[in-house]
């Protein structure tokens, strides 16, 4: 096995724990590690030592969606021309997203979230703030690129919005600007693996198009939808020359979180602090008696919509939890409700 091969497509100790004596001994042999780049209905394409190859699943991983992910590692059996998966590794991070009331994998293993938005109408730092909690809930780096600053007729505003976002970079660019562009590089390593997400149109397959270099078919995963624009119909990992991996996914229009408690509280981790010096630690900010949350409001240290968008998401995410406990939960809970009514009365006869 080329383990440094496989390192420059993200490959790391993490992964090499979970094989076997056996597994290993296997790899010299009649299987390979592959790296899931796109699943498509009828066939999974994967990344290995020897190159791109077509992977199948097994009833035991059925359906697909539910066990795989691009980004995933694998372990897999020579069959044929193809290669059928007998394990999929534990991910160090998969990101999920809530699609209809249901968990929705975007990506695995992920170093990065670029989240893109453009310097237009798009903007909106609430919004930005739903995407970084989902980065911090899967311990994934928030990026935030401001795209198309050619076309903003002031730059400052958006950049100044952008202060004090709890992410790990922001970079503000353009395409027609080869020097914006520049400070991507940073990230552009073999071994690291980014996903780009956003609305449609703010120009994250344009990024990677960028990325890849001149002449790479980015157009192909793109359908065209009659307007003569190009929107991304699926998600795919590609590589940069220099080896750096990067998923471009379709346009998402509203993100719904997943059990995000701990990522929100890490996006707004100035409230959190403030709520710490509260005087009671059940403090629900709303009277200023000891309130530090408050007493952050008046004195300009926290925005008031920064509060509003922090309770309007922690209010989502503990009525969707309410959803989660589903009917079983829900009947548990009903059950001691009458429980606890009659041994009420019967204390009170
Ligand atoms: N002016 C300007 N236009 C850009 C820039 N980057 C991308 N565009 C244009 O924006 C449009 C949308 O770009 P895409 O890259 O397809 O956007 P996307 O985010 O991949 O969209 P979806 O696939 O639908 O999610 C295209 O017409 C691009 O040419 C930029 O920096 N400046
Ligand atoms: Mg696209
Ligand atoms: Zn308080």
């Amino acid at each position: 096995m080329n383990y440094s091969l496989l390192q420059s497509l993200g490959w790391s100790n993490l992964y090499l724990q979970q094989l076997s004596l056996t597994e290993l001994e296997s790899l010299d042999e009649s299987s390979g590690l592959f790296r899931i780049t796109a699943i498509h209905r009828n066939r999974i394409l994967a990344i290995g030592e020897c190159g791109e190859v077509s992977l199948i699943c097994t009833e035991q991983f059925q359906p697909v969606s539910a066990f795989l992910a691009i980004g995933d590692w694998v372990l897999a059996d020579a069959a044929n021309e193809y290669y059928r998966i007998v394990k999929i590794l534990e991910p160090k991070n998969r990101l999920q997203r809530r699609v209809a009331g249901k968990a929705k994998v975007i990506a695995a293993n992920l170093d990065y979230l670029w989240i893109v938005t453009s310097a237009n109408e798009d903007f909106n730092r609430n919004r930005l703030q739903r995407f970084l909690a989902l980065a911090h809930e899967f311990s994934i780096e928030p990026v935030i690129i401001l795209s198309k600053m050619d076309l903003a007729a002031e730059l400052e505003g958006y950049l100044q919005q952008l202060q004090g976002l709890n992410v790990a970079g922001v970079h503000a660019i353009s395409l027609h600007d080869a020097t914006s562009l520049i400070q991507l590089q940073s990230y552009d390593l073999a071994g690291n693996s980014i996903a780009l997400v956003g609305s449609s149109g703010v120009g994250k397959s344009s990024l990677i198009n960028h990325l890849l270099g001149v002449g790479q078919a980015v157009a192909e995963i793109r359908a065209d939808d009659g307007k003569g624009k190009h929107t991304t119909t699926h998600r795919e990992m590609f590589f940069s020359k220099n080896g750096l991996a990067i998923i471009d996914t379709p346009g998402i229009r509203e993100l719904q979180l997943v059990d995000s408690q701990q990522g929100i509280e890490q996006t707004f981790s100035l409230i959190l602090s403030l709520s710490e010096k509260c005087k009671f630690s059940n403090c629900q900010h709303q009277q200023d008696l000891g309130c530090a949350v408050i007493a952050a409001l008046q004195s300009g240290e926290l925005q008031q919509s920064e509060l509003t968008n922090y309770q309007k998401l922690i209010r989502e995410d503990a009525f969707q939890q309410r959803q989660l406990l589903g009917a079983h939960a829900q009947r548990e809970h009903d059950r001691k409700f009458v429980k606890m009514i009659e041994n009420h009365q019967k204390e009170k006869w």
